[in-house]
Order: C-alpha cells, then structure tokens, then sequence
C-alpha cells in the first residue's frame, strides 16, 4: 500500500475563542512576528505578570507556530515587559498612564531593538499585553511603534442579569456561566477564558448577579462563591461587585423594616459589608435596583433614593468600596410620562448622594430602544456621578438571531451633546468626569453571555461585547474602526473579508431600526419577551407596558407628543436642545415620533408624507438585510464552514423577519390611519389577525 496523505484536523472554529483566535498568518507575516518577539523578557512576577506572558506566548504560538521562551536578559528583538518596580531603569516615562495604562515604544537598548511594554501596574502590562496582540493579530506594523493609552472612565463593569437558579433574565446565549451550584469547588475554565476576554478590552468589573436580585446572594454560601471568582479574577485586574435586594435585612435576618434611616438596619449593612471583605479584599461594591419594576426600596419608607444610597455607601466606605444606584424608575401610580420620571425623581436629589455613589443611567429614558435620544439626566446632575448604562445583550434588537452590531448605537449616546455646559459638553465628558471634574467614573454593559460555545448567543453577538468594552477605555474610539478590528481578528485581517464584515455590521443597527421602530417610534416589541412586532399590544395592566402608549397612533396621526404642548418632556434638555426638538422642523428625523405627534400627512424632509415615509423606511430595512445575507454569500469561500453556516442562516432568520416586522407593522397601522399604501408597496402577506395571533410562550430570556 502507498503512503496515506493524512487529512488535516481542521482547526474548530466554534466561537469560544472570541477575538483572542490567534490564527496561523501567511509565512511573511509570521517571520514579522517571530523577529519582533524573539523571546519575552520579564523580570516580574506572580499571578499577573504569568498571565501577560503565557498570553503572549500563545499568541505568537498560534500565528507562527513557535512558541517564544520567556527569559530575564534582553536580547535583539525581544518583547520587553517592564514596570518602574521590575526595572527601575526604565527608558520611558510612565507618568499619566495611570495604575491601568501603558506605553508600547520600539527602543534600542545597548544596540539591541526591542519592542518595550511599559506601565506602572502589573494590570498595566497585561493590558498593554493584549494591544500589542490585537495588532499582530490585526495585521499592523510593528515597526516604530510610539503607543500611550490609559483610561478616561475608572470603572469599565459588566453587569450579568444572571439568577442564582442559572437562567438569565434577558440571556440568548444559554445559562449564566456562573456554575453556582458546583462553586466554591469546582473552577472551569471558562472563568479564567471570560477574564481574559475582558482584559483584553480593559473591562475592570463585573456585577455578578442580576439587578432583580435575591437575598440570598448576600448569604455566607455565596460569599464564598463569589469570593472564588474573585480570585480568578483578580490577576486580570478585575473586581467583582454584587446586586443587593433592599429587603435583605428583612429576609435574612428578621429585622422589622428595611428603613435606610433605621439604626439596626445600617448596623446590618455594615456588618455584612464587613463579612464581604472579609472573604473578597477587594470587592467592589454594590449595585441597586430599587423602587423599579416592583423591587422593594428607600421610598417604601418615604426615604429618598440618596437616603437608601447613602446608607450602603456608609457601610461599604471604610473598606474602599463604593455604590451604584440605578435611575432606571418609573411607577405604577405615576400618570406622568414614563421617559419623564427617572429625571423627575433623580434630578431633585443632585447634590445629595455621598461621594461614593455614582448613579447609573441608561442611555436613553426608556428602555435600550433600537433607538433612543440620550438620557435628560447627562448633563442634567453637574453635582452628581452618572454613569453610563447600555445593554450589549440586544433584548430589543433581534436578540441572539439578528445581526445587529450595536457599536453605532453606544457611539451616538456617547457623542450626543447635552449642551450642558455650552457646545461640545457630550455624554462621553459626563461620564469620564471631565465636563463637571469627578473622580468617581463609569459605564456598564449588561452582558451578553451565556454557556453556549461561542460565549454570546451568535458570533456578530461577540462584537457587541467586544464594541463595548473597548468603548469603555475609549470613548472617542468609532464603531467603524472598533468593528474593523474585530472583524479582523475574528475572521481574517485580509482586507477582502474585513471590509465586507465591516459593511454588513455598520449598516445593521439602522436597518434595525428602519424595520422595526423607524423615524423615532419606540417600545412597539410584543410583550413580556420583547420578540418580533405587536404595536397592537393595549391591554396590559400598566399603561407605559403597553405599545399603544409609546406610538399613539390613530386615524389623524403618530407619536408621542414629548413638546410644551404635550408631556413636555422637552424640558428636561438643556435650552439648545430644548428649544430643537420642541418644533418638528428642528428635531432629527430619526427622533421625530418621539418628540411629536404628528398628522399622516406631515411632509418628511424626503418630500414623503409621514405615512408614505414610514412604508419607505420599513422597506429600506428589509432590503437592507436581502443585501446583508448578499454580502455575507460573497464571503463564502473566505470564512470556513462552521461560522459561515451560522452567519448564513441567522441572516436568513432576519430577513424573514424584517419582512414579519415590516408587514405586521404596517398591518396594524394602515388599520389606524385607513391609508392606501403608496404606489409600488406591496400589501403585508396576512391579515392583521393572524399577526396579533402569534404567540412565543417559550421565547428566551423573558
Ligand atoms: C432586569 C427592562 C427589562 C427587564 C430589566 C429592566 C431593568 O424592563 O425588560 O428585564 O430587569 O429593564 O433594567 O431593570
């Protein structure tokens, strides 16, 4: 028998690896990158400094094949990793890079070039680690390299809307990855897999446990769990944090009340502050969800929300520790408008939470709409920390089946200006302190990860993490580049399937918008799970649950009368603003229903009327996702089998569902308005009925 040529194993492109692939390169590239690190030199050590250098060995070990020694004498070509503390005699200054930045810089030492890693922390050096990675992975020169980064906003978090039992309340990629149960004991490895993938970006938090949080979290067991993660966490300069229940006095211990004012309350605080630290050295710290959505909080006790801050932040304080508190509120017996209500409550008490408290606000005041004007309260509380909260996993965007990169959406909050302080006070200077000088920083991304194989639910998924956490450490970074570099470590650097990926996704979010909630509508989801269209929805018990409530469409019109002449939720903005969105002539068209209510027959700045408009843009939205999965078809040959299958079908799933959106839609509101649909328009494939029949007991996450 003649020699058998052996079948290659292919390589098992699941997702797991996230960004972190390491592909083999082509043999030029691999010769750049095995000249530029022909050896680790590292003089640090411990847990941190281990884990810079085994990710960088197997870095250069995946794109060249060989794995780099790691030695303490510099050679030509070596990759040098150097703090003040392991080399005092640094060759470049790391002033101003912070206790988490770093420098990269091509140097010559004693006539050997190198390329230097510097930083002040060990935490430092890991970040600068993963960006000298995500260049070699990128495809970038490493010649002449002269980089400093550092942060803008101190505390770069993830909150998991994880529950004790494993389900995660607005999860499409499986369980929550906290194996509770089996912790403290049993340690997977795919904890230590989630704190590299976040250190690469930079992210330094986690909220381990949901927002509509359970007692018993805070219970010694539990502890002990999160303590676990803590410690495999800490090397990669990540700290954990936790979700109280305001009760939990009340339900652990018996106390009578959970008033913030009561003695015994604040002295059970402190004591289970205590215990925490005990067990986690480094927690972080809290974070509330209180008198929102039926959770028990200060108001009950007709204490204000800086009364119940306050209280834990006082508990938490000797140890370093801090609190964020939620402005995500709206009541049951509050007629006022709903995106009115966070502002009214939030704004009176500026000035009035203690200097370890920081408000958490979502990028708009409704709830992570496709698409939202940013939240009244940027710009609107100088005394006050706010930080930023977005939602990464897409409960209202299509959720683990749509392609929907939403870097475009965190970058719009971000470089929304709030003419707080004269033009240019965007939210990015309200969060990073830097329009009103605070020192207590933040943004948060509710997570979107799960224990399926690839992490998030689907691989487009992964950038919305990715998108995230790189916005966090850089805010003035754009979706277009952040998306670039994913899509090159993701797939290939080869320009040929970057710039296509790079086009679908920068493209989607507004194709998601157009087919669902065009020209500024909101919250016309079906209920409770959040999936596919029901603008019909209006029997809920709650008014602001119902989707009537958000468009108010009827025979004359559409939208949501937001002016002085309406719920005046315009006021809320700084003058500037204020006064542009008051006149429909003045607000963005992609804000328009909003802010106003407006007849069938107002003239868009297309020259349509609002009815013809609409049609318009729920049809650009389908053919946007027809062209999308022709994209995608182009990248056949390039993207190998397993993801381009995925990729293939979930677009498949979209654009059938675009054309649902897009029919239901128009459906219900033709029933309303009684228009013809305009020349060229095609009538939706079945009747109103059938699209108000459809039910979804099962959907995830809900
Ligand atoms: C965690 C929305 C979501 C809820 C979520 C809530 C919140 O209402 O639908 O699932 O609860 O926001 O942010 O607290």
């Amino acid at each position: 028998m003649g020699a058998m040529a052996l079948t290659p194993v292919a390589r098992a492109e699941d997702g797991y690896d996230l960004w972190l692939r390491y592909a083999p390169t082509d043999a030029a590239r691999s010769s750049s990158l095995s000249a530029h690190v022909t050896a680790i030199v590292a003089t640090g050590t411990g847990p941190t400094w281990a884990a810079a250098t085994s990710e960088l060995q197997r870095g250069i070990a995946g794109m060249t094949g060989t794995k780099p020694a790691v030695t303490a004498t510099i050679q030509q070509g070596a990759l040098w990793l150097a703090t003040p503390a392991s080399s005092p005699s640094l060759p470049v200054k790391t002033d101003g890079l912070g206790l988490e930045g770093y420098a990269i810089r091509s140097v010559t030492i004693d006539g050997k070039a190198v390329t230097l890693i510097a930083a002040n922390s060990d935490v430092g050096l890991l970040h600068g680690a993963y960006h000298w990675l995500r260049l070699a992975q990128t495809g970038a020169s490493l010649d002449s390299l002269a980089i400093a980064s550092a942060p803008k906003i101190g505390l770069r978090m993830l909150n998991h809307w994880d529950n004790l039992d494993g389900s995660v309340e607005r999860g499409y990629a499986g369980q929550s990855i906290w194996d509770w149960w089996r912790l403290p004991d049993y340690k997977g490895p795919r904890y230590t897999d989630y704190a590299r993938a976040n250190a690469s970006l930079g992210i330094n938090g986690t909220v381990l446990n949901n927002v509509n949080a359970r007692s018993e979290s805070l219970t010694a067991p539990y502890i002990a769990k999160a303590a676990a993660l803590a410690d495999i966490f800490r090397p990669y300069g990540i700290k954990v944090y936790l979700s109280v229940k305001w009760t939990a006095p009340m339900e652990l211990d018996g106390l009578k009340t959970a008033d913030p004012l009561d003695p015994a309350v604040a002295a059970w605080w402190k004591a289970k502050a205590d215990e925490i630290y005990k067990a986690i050295p480094d927690f972080g710290g809290f974070l509330v969800k209180a008198n929102s959505e039926g959770q028990p909080g200060p108001q009950d006790y007709k204490r204000t929300h800086a009364d119940g801050a306050n209280m834990l932040a006082a508990a938490v304080k000797p140890h370093g520790g801090i609190v964020m508190w939620r402005a995500f509120v709206y009541a049951h017996d509050n007629p006022d408008d709903r995106a009115k209500q966070a502002y009214s409550d939030f704004k009176p008490l500026d000035g009035q939470f203690a200097d370890n408290v920081i408000v958490q606000v979502k990028n708009g005041a409704i709830d992570f709409q496709p698409r939202e004007p940013f939240h009244p309260l940027f710009g609107a509380m100088p005394k006050t920390p706010l930080m930023m909260e977005f939602q990464i996993t897409k409960e209202y965007l299509g959720q683990s089946t749509h392609l929907t990169y939403l870097g475009p959406l965190f970058e719009e909050t971000l470089d929304a200006d709030t003419f707080a302080k004269g033009k240019g006070s965007t939210v990015a200077k309200v969060i990073d302190g830097s329009l009103e000088g605070h020192k207590l920083t933040g943004i948060a991304g509710v997570a979107n990860i799960g224990v399926d194989r690839d992490w998030s639910g689907s691989i487009f998924n992964q950038a919305d993490w990715y998108a995230f956490g790189r916005l966090s450490w850089d805010t003035s970074l754009s979706a277009r580049d952040i998306a670039t570099e994913w899509a090159a470590q993701t797939f290939s650097p080869d320009q040929k399937v970057v710039q296509p990926v790079v086009m679908m996704m920068m493209g989607s979010r507004e194709a998601a918008v157009d087919y669902m909630t065009p020209l500024g509508l909101a919250h016309i989801m079906n209920t409770g799970h959040h999936y596919g269209p029901g603008p019909w929805v209006s029997e809920l018990a709650r008014p602001e649950w119902n989707p009537v409530y958000y468009h108010k469409a009827d025979a004359n019109g559409i939208g949501f009368d937001r002016t002085k002449s309406g719920s005046n939720a315009v006021s809320q903005y700084a003058p500037t603003i204020a006064k542009m969105l008051d006149d429909p002539k003045t607000t963005p068209e992609r804000e328009l229903l909003w802010f106003h209510h407006l007849p069938w027959d107002y003239r868009l700045k297309s020259g349509d009327t609002l009815w013809d408009g609409l049609i318009h843009h729920y049809e650009h939205g389908v053919a946007d996702v027809a062209q999308m999965r022709a994209t995608w078809e182009t990248l056949r040959p390039m993207v190998d089998t397993e993801r381009f299958a995925e990729t293939e079908t979930l677009l498949t799933i979209q654009q059938r569902e675009a054309q649902w959106w897009r029919d239901a839609c128009i459906a219900y509101f033709q029933s309303v308005s009684k228009r013809p649909l305009p020349a060229g328009s095609a009538a939706p494939a079945h009747s109103l009925d059938y699209y108000k029949a459809l039910k979804f007991p099962f959907a995830p996450g809900n």
